[in-house]
């Protein structure tokens, strides 16, 4: 009778992470989960669980057995699965994606509600494995959801039969603490510190980059050698070194730069610096630190669209920040490429330049709809640098 009750008890909690820090890092969405391309978030054998992200972008995958479905439980405040309307479970299915969202009514208690929208803001890929199949998921953060450095929600990963008893919405689910980071270390020694002391994080294909790993220890001397290199797809595309760990000086600090060359075939995405740093016990320590291989120029709308009646044309008004992440200078112009029936008033067609390095312009946009629409709308946005075209598509409700 105890050993069955604390099997129920294992069976609905939820083991301790890997790292509540969770890297940004650009995933392939191909239902392939590759080396060194997904970050483990639990492992609750058979069910793997991965999560990481990008600016605006959460991503996650899993690998499930023949039979079950995965079941992403997202309580964004952290507050509790049954408290507050900011509860959500994502359930991927091999046939999709499916939102909802636990409400809680005084009167009738807890439901769920479906959230169609947001199930169209996520994208996944599934693919076959010898026990049962992988997904990817890319969800995109719209309205009050946004997935941005610094996010701190809780979450829990798991998987269920198929077609499993209904689970009734009042019932508590286990969550841990995440944050969406940029850096992240493991096993530092006692007495050692880090902070990442990069000017910029982002490099075009054919430049190179340097990352800086400040340290100061006031532990235990004789820290050996040090690995740096590129994880994941950019891995074979960007430069590697070994050396010893550098000397401190009269502060205890030391400093440790990556220069990467990026190669100009590189794929562009988030990726991540790792520094393995041998420990005088013979462990390693872990430095992890994520940047980006981007494009010339990095499109950032900030669009909203204004109240009006549903169905009836509306107005779209707010503004397109372009980065440059070049040293050299940028010309171009920029386009909305919209169906039929759209009027663009403001932002078209629109000349700019970009003297300074890595500088920015921000574009003044206004856009009427067409009548009729409704949900999740995408609005594309161009540029042209010459004959080389950089697009971004944004997505706006209307309500
Ligand atoms: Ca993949």
């Amino acid at each position: 009778m105890i050993s069955l009750l604390l099997s129920g008890l294992v069976a609905f909690s939820q083991p301790t992470p890997t790292n509540s820090l969770r890297l940004a890092m650009t995933p392939k969405l191909d239902g392939v989960l590759d080396a060194e391309e997904w970050d483990p978030l639990v492992s609750p054998e058979p069910f793997n669980g991965y999560l990481q992200w990008e600016p605006g972008v959460l991503y996650a995958a899993g690998t499930v057995e023949h039979g079950k479905e995965a079941r992403l439980s997202f309580d964004f405040k952290g507050d509790g699965w049954t408290v507050g309307s900011d509860n959500l479970e994502v359930t991927v299915t091999q046939e999709g994606v499916r939102v909802r969202r636990l409400i809680q009514d005084v009167q009738e208690g807890a439901r769920w509600q479906d959230e169609p929208l947001i199930a169209q803001s996520t994208v996944a890929k599934r693919g076959d494995t010898d026990t049962g199949w992988n997904f990817e998921l890319q969800w995109r953060g719209l309205g009050d959801l946004s997935f941005e450095k610094g996010k701190k929600f809780n979450v829990r990963m798991e998987s269920f039969d198929q077609n499993g008893a209904e689970v009734m919405a009042f019932v508590p689910r286990q969550t841990v603490p995440v944050e969406l980071a940029l850096d992240r270390a493991q096993g530092l020694p006692e007495g050692m510190s880090w902070a990442p002391e990069h000017v910029v994080r982002t490099v075009v294909p054919g430049q190179r980059i340097k990352l800086r790993l400040t340290f100061v220890n006031k532990g235990e001397d004789g820290l050996g050698r040090v690995d740096l290199r590129t994880l994941g797809f950019a891995s074979l595309f960007t430069s590697s070194r070994q050396q010893p760990f550098p000397t401190l000086d009269k502060k205890k600090r030391a400093f440790l730069d990556y220069e990467a060359i990026v190669s100009k075939d590189a794929p562009l995405g988030y990726t991540r610096l790792a520094a393995k740093i041998e420990k005088p016990n013979g462990d390693v320590a872990t430095i992890e630190s994520s940047y980006e291989i981007s494009d010339l120029l990095t499109i950032l709308p900030n669009l909203r669209v204004e109240k009006g009646q549903t169905g009836t044309p509306r107005i779209i008004r707010g503004d397109i920040s372009l980065r440059s992440n070049t040293t050299g200078r940028l010309n171009g112009k920029m386009f909305f490429d919209l169906p039929e029936g759209w009027a663009l008033r403001r932002g078209n067609d629109a000349d700019f330049k970009i003297y300074r390095e890595r500088g920015r312009v921000k574009m003044a946009v206004e856009l009427v709809s067409p009548q009729g629409l409704s949900g999740l709308q995408a609005i594309p946005v161009r540029v042209q640098l010459g004959d080389k075209a950089i697009t971004s598509t944004t997505y706006l409700v209307f309500d």
